[in-house]
């Protein structure tokens, strides 16, 4: 029996919990830059699950390192050693320029772990008083779902209702250096770690002026504060490099990584970070059941491999520049688009109407119509994030797909 689009919008209507509201599309098949839903309708996929399916859907290189790694052995707990982990981590901390990695599944789980060594690193490294230490963050950002991540949120959407909150942190305005030199010089003492996103994705493909994550990077430093880099959504050449720090050649103290660490297979996620800080961690006092599983480790592998073998960095960058060149003359051509922003393939374009409108939802739901998926975030802006495999002539139809729909589109 054939079952068509609305049926299954109906069951998870009936059976699911209301904490999304996604798009009317329902998808069965991926490969590549592309998506099918059940009617068999073929889509650009213009989201790449938020930045996780770098490496294009079901790409055969990972599938086959999934496939194959199921087969043989898919967890063991880290109450054992296995033969995944240790690759793994050797080649994870080789690309990334680390001592140690330390590895988790979410995105969310990866960031408290940062969390935990920033606060473990103080008072053991450090020397903070019990129970004082103090962790900067930034207006609007987005971290992830837990109970500590959002307790440091503004937005009421996802922090109203869940208090009580978890204490120690203060919250500076974004792309904001002085800030944060205002913070740190009054005293430091009782600061552990500034945790930032390099561009931060949640808000609107916000990217902060050149030089802000160095100057940030170097504040910390003289201050003994750990630079704690959220790449979750930004890393694995998404931006142009390997991860988005690289632009301002930072390293971070910790860098949090997720998403595409698996080509968006399976959730791996991970922490990174020197032995001096790392070090703070011993047996029993962090982890996770599925953490640094096989199943994982051989999806990561196989997944960094396409990012190196395909070099998705160098891509994202030159494809990235061309796109927002294009997109340019769409935003000098239509009053309806005003403005475009990013940095290699993760991009936004900024529709000219209130954020309470739902011209950005319209203009979605015509380019569906047209072919191409994303989804708009923050009321009136549209990411724009394909898969880095995209090559130039798809990247190219996709700008005719836009263009064609901003020409037809009236605004309700
Ligand atoms: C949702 C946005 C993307 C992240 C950064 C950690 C996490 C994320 C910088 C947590 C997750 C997601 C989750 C998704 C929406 C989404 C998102 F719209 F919120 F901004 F990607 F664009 N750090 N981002 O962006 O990772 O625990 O989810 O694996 O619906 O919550 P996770």
């Amino acid at each position: 029996m054939t079952r068509d689009s609305q049926y299954y919008i109906d069951l998870e209507e009936r059976h699911g919990a209301h904490n999304y509201h996604p798009l009317p599309v329902v998808l069965e098949k991926g490969e590549g830059v592309y998506v099918w839903d059940v009617e068999g309708k073929k889509y650009y996929d213009f989201l790449s699950a938020y930045s996780a399916v770098n490496q294009g859907h079901s790409h055969p290189k990972i599938v086959k390192a999934m496939t194959d790694q199921a087969q043989t052995l898919s967890l063991t707990s880290r109450a054992f050693y296995n033969s995944s982990l240790g690759p793994y981590e050797e080649k994870v901390t080789k690309l990334f320029g680390y001592d140690k990695v330390l590895p988790m599944n979410s995105g969310a789980e990866a960031v408290e772990t940062a969390v935990k060594i920033a606060r473990k690193w103080a008072y053991e490294v450090k020397g903070i008083a019990e129970n004082r230490a103090k962790i900067i963050v930034c207006e609007n950002n987005f971290h992830g779902r837990t109970t500590t991540i959002v307790s440091f949120s503004n937005d009421p959407d996802a922090n109203s209702n869940y208090g009580p909150f978890t204490p120690g942190f203060i919250r500076i305005p974004y792309n904001d250096a002085a800030a944060l030199e205002e913070v740190l010089t009054a005293d430091s003492s009782d600061i552990a770690a500034f945790l930032v996103e390099p561009i931060q994705g949640e808000a609107g493909v916000y990217v902060p002026d050149d030089g802000y994550l160095k100057k940030c990077a170097d504040l910390c430093k003289n201050h003994n504060v750990l630079f704690i880099a959220d790449e979750v959504q930004t890393g694995i050449a998404r931006t142009g490099k390997l991860i988005a720090c690289r632009h301002e050649d930072v390293q971070p103290d910790i860098l949090v990584l997720g998403k595409a660490l698996s080509g968006g297979m399976y959730p791996v996620s991970a922490a990174l970070a020197n032995d001096n800080i790392m070090g703070v961690i011993r047996p029993g006092q962090h982890g996770s059941t599925f953490g640094g599983n096989p199943l994982a480790c051989a999806v990561a592998i196989a997944a960094l491999d396409v990012v190196e073998e395909e070099n998705l960095s160098e891509k994202a960058d030159d494809l990235g520049k061309l796109f927002r060149e294009e997109m340019q003359k769409i935003v000098d051509e239509f009053p309806l688009i005003a403005g475009i922003r990013g940095k290699g393939l993760l991009n936004a374009i900024l529709i000219n109407d209130t954020p309470e409108s739902t011209t950005a939802w319209d203009l979605c739901l015509k380019l569906r119509d047209n072919g191409l998926l994303a989804k708009p975030t923050h009321g009136n802006i549209i990411r724009l994030a394909p898969p880095l495999v995209i090559t130039e002539e798809q990247l190219m139809d996709c700008v005719g797909i836009i263009r064609k729909t901003v020409e037809e589109f009236k605004k309700n």
